[in-house]
């Protein structure tokens, strides 16, 4: 682990002190600051095509966070927080943060620096942790040469590579020490091989962290910059480190798996995309892909970012809106080895295409909490930490797939069995997984439409599927009916018999349901 305690002592604002093991066992919600939320709950509106500017801020997150809460994500990775560039360019407006041109200021346009300090408060209170993104590779400017004089501190040319455009991605050199961007907004890219720079950094980030108590670092461009700068930086930060390395091949991706704590699972991701965009898709490449990861990758269990959607990318919904296998898609990152990582607004099926279309503001949903993609969100989290909660070696213990074909997958990682299929609304998938590793006849039940079943003599499970739709298996021991039926919403049970809660507050009364008792209950599960 690259983490220290000792500099979390130190912290400026108290933090929970998240260790990477701790971090594994969260669940986090991602979003775009500027398309989260406003300060005082208006809705204006946001034309995603327009880049510009719709206004969202770090109080406007505060005052959201029961909506985030709820769901059961306990950790929230917000987008870049430092001064960018102002004003339109070609390429729009940097709402999205990442065109740093002052490292040393935040981006007012966000709040102040007590509304930061007050968010990360504001987390730390409900036990979860603050996610902070971070840009070192480059800093953005609106012409070639960029006017150095506008940057902060770096405000000479010699502070970056000689321009040139990244052209060649086989060329490991070109990708570090080449140009992102293009004519509009070129992003200038730092001379990280230079010591007052690399130094700059390593206290940089340290400063950042402590000041605003972030219990995690989400790095972006990490393939942009030598290796062998990362370990230290990730070591001054003092918190996990999860990477951005965007490339889908294992064999690159895992060299930056022995220099930060984790990075986000583009290998999987390709192939995870593929396998349910359409019923022709085929989930055994995704199971064949993640068994490499898992041999591939530093301790066989290197803790990734596991994720369906994300700023960068198309959302899976503009590719396909087949509600059964949106739902299957969407269960991956939850039962799987890596942290799950929920982009906003994919709960509210949004459908946004390429950047800019998938950044729309998220108050137009009315942050709604009943839409059936909601209910899943919420159920796979308290899944996950029901089994967490039961099985001490959960995060530990790598997934296996007991089945893999291309139309289904039978996925177990102890005590949660999960079944996918990309055959859509109109299928009716059936699984019969003999080694599924149940007592003979354990009671079970599926929480994602809390039918129980029963394991078959020998501990296995033989189950068809409805409508498509994935099936999270788990004993009714740690996940009963009455608690399956409360979090999908129906209040016409009583909360007092949910195993796995059993400390949780009393009956929970016909048609009053209470998000509070809810709450609670999931608070019970992460304990
Ligand atoms: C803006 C506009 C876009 C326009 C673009 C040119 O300019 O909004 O509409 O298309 C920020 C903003 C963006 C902005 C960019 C550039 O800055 O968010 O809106 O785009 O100004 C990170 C962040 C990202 C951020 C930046 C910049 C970096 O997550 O949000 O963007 O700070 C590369 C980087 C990656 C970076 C990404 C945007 O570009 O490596 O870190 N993301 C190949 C390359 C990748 C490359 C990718 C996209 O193409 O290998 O390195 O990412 O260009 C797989 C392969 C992959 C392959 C993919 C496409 O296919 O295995 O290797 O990736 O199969
Ligand atoms: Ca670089």
């Amino acid at each position: 682990m690259l983490l220290s305690l000792l500099v979390c002592a130190t912290f400026v604002i108290p933090t929970l002190c998240a260790s990477a093991q701790n971090w594994q066992k969260r669940s986090i919600y991602q979003l775009v600051t500027d398309r989260f939320a406003t300060t005082d709950g208006s809705a204006p509106s946001c034309d995603t095509s327009e880049r510009r500017y719709c206004n969202g801020t770090w109080k406007g997150i505060i005052n959201k966070l029961d909506y985030i809460q709820r769901m059961g994500f306990d950790a929230v990775w917000i987008s870049p927080i430092v001064a960018n560039l102002e004003g339109p360019t070609g390429d729009g407006e940097a709402y999205h943060g990442y065109w740093t041109v002052d490292h040393n200021t935040l981006n007012a346009h966000f709040g102040s620096e007590s509304d930061l300090k007050q968010l990360s408060t504001a987390l730390h209170a409900r036990g979860m942790y603050l996610m902070i993104d971070v840009v070192v590779n480059h800093m953005a400017a609106s012409s070639i040469p960029p006017n150095y004089t506008a940057f902060e501190p770096f405000d000479q040319q010699s502070d970056f590579h000689p321009f040139c455009w990244i052209t060649d991605y086989s060329n490991q050199t070109n990708v570090e020490q080449c140009w992102l961007g293009d004519q509009n907004v070129p992003l200038a890219d730092m001379d990280t091989e230079d010591e007052d720079i690399v130094n700059f950094f390593y206290s940089w980030i340290q400063t950042l962290v402590n000041s605003y108590g972030a219990d995690g670092v989400r790095i972006d461009t990490v393939k942009h910059v030598r290796k062998d700068f990362w370990p230290d930086f990730a070591q001054a930060s003092g918190v996990f480190s999860l990477g951005e390395v965007l490339d889908g091949d294992i064999q690159y991706v895992s060299q930056y798996t022995q220099v930060l704590d984790s990075i986000l699972d583009y290998p999987a991701f390709y192939p995870l995309i593929r396998a349910f965009t359409n019923t022709t898709g085929d989930l055994s490449q995704l199971a064949s892909t993640v068994e490499a990861e898992q041999s591939a990758y530093k301790h066989g269990v290197f803790m990734t970012g596991a994720f369906l959607e994300n700023a960068d990318n198309p959302r899976f919904q503009s590719f396909q809106t087949d509600q059964a296998l949106v739902m299957n898609a969407m269960t991956w990152p939850f039962v799987g080895d890596g942290i799950p990582i929920l982009y906003y607004g994919q709960e509210q099926g949004y459908t946004g295409g390429n950047d800019p279309a998938n950044r729309e503001a998220l108050w137009l949903s009315g942050y709604e909490e009943n839409k059936p993609l909601v209910v899943h969100v919420r159920t796979l989290n308290a899944a996950r930490k029901a089994a967490i909660k039961a099985n001490g070696q959960f995060i530990d213990t790598t997934l296996k797939f007991l089945s893999a074909t291309k139309s289904s997958l039978a996925i177990s990682k102890s005590p949660m069995l999960t079944l996918l299929s990309n055959g859509g609304s109109t299928s009716t998938p059936s699984w019969n997984v003999p080694d599924a590793g149940y007592a003979p006849n354990e009671e079970l039940i599926d929480v994602v439409s809390c039918m129980v079943i029963n394991a078959n003599k020998e501990g296995g499970v033989s189950v068809q599927g409805s409508k498509g739709m994935p099936q999270v298996i788990l004993p009714v021991s740690i996940f009963s009916k009455s608690f399956c039926t409360t979090l999908k919403g129906d209040a016409s049970t009583s909360l007092s018999s949910a195993q796995g809660a059993s400390s949780a507050a009393g009956p929970l009364r016909k048609r009053t349901p209470s998000w509070q008792l809810l709450v609670t209950l999931l608070a019970a599960l992460l304990l």
